[in-house]
């Protein structure tokens, strides 16, 4: 079997009861031959016989391991989302990144596509225009952890070479909530298009790509994703007037209009575990 695949076999998707999960459940379904469906809590049942759904906690690491079996690629969404205390990502996010690499390893799965985000580099000052290969600046403990799964990802390529696509996903939701995702904003469509491209790019390598539309502004260099033949199509713009009614302008020496990371900046701490 080659890294690239016109058409992946079998994919896992970790996270699938989450928001994005259920959308990229539907919208890489005509690229994939089957689904194994995984999340911690309950999703919706298999739709027909190419699905299936397991129950898993990826701090599990014998249940991660069955969940790789007979896998071709992994589309790694699992995890806490949002800013949390370091105890609270560590099992999910931390463990769970090495669970996942650790199962591709042992069990011959060639490619891994790792949901990071934005805020493994949250502490760049908003407006400078990031490469991917900047320093990396977490904005917070959920930020550390997806800085571990980039580490983890770049690591099993060297040491194993598997494959890994790193999304540092902006904001992926139906549409721009505030003035920030203007400039961060993914949608769903151009999502879906850029996982589809880590599925077929016929030489992944370990490539760390700004999961972001073709926003007016932008904070990120995206030369990951011209590598990889990702083209986005959306821009945040049609929203941007509806945006600018609902929120008026942050002062400018507040953290969340001073930070890539926004709000992310000044979460917590929170109380241990
Ligand atoms: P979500 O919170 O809706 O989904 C995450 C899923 O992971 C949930 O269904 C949850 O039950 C599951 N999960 C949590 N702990 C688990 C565990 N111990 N074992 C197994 N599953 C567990 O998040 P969303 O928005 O769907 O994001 C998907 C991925 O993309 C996440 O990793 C997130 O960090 C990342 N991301 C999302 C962005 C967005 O704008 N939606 C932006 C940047 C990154
Ligand atoms: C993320 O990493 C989160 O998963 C998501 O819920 C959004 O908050 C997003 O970043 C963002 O920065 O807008």
């Amino acid at each position: 079997m080659t890294n690239a695949v016109e058409k992946t076999d079998h994919l896992l998707i970790t996270g699938a009861a989450g928001a994005l999960g259920q959308v990229l459940r539907q919208k890489l379904k005509p690229y994939v031959q089957s689904m194994r469906l995984s999340d911690i809590a309950p999703m919706a049942p298999a739709a027909d016989d190419y699905e299936e759904t397991v129950i898993c906690d990826l701090a599990d690491k014998a249940g991660v391991n069955a969940l790789c079996r007979g896998m071709d690629a992994v589309l790694h969404l699992g995890g806490i989302s949002v800013e949390h205390s370091f105890e609270d990502v560590l099992g999910p996010n931390i463990v769970g990144a090495y669970h996942i690499y650790e199962a591709a390893r042992r069990n011959n799965v060639p490619r891994v596509i790792f949901a990071s985000s934005n805020h493994v580099v949250g502490f760049h000052p908003q407006g400078e225009l990031l490469q991917t290969d900047c320093a990396r600046r977490p904005d917070g403990c959920y930020g550390l952890s997806k800085s571990f799964g980039e580490d983890v990802a770049r690591f099993y390529f060297d040491r194993y070479g598997i494959e890994s696509a790193c999304l540092r996903i902006g904001s992926a939701f139906p549409e721009p909530k505030d003035r920030r995702m203007l400039m961060t904003w993914l949608s769903f469509a151009d999502l879906a298009e850029l996982v589809r491209c880590c599925l077929v790019a016929p030489d992944l390598g370990c490539t760390v790509v700004w999961g972001v539309s073709a926003n007016r502004d932008v904070w990120w260099d995206n030369a990951g994703a011209a590598k990889i033949g990702f083209q986005p199509k959306d821009s945040s713009e049609p929203f941007r007037a509806k945006v600018e009614a609902a929120q008026p302008p942050l002062p400018d020496d507040d953290p969340v209009k001073r930070f890539q990371g926004g709000a992310f900046v000044k979460a917590g701490p929170y109380p241990a575990g």
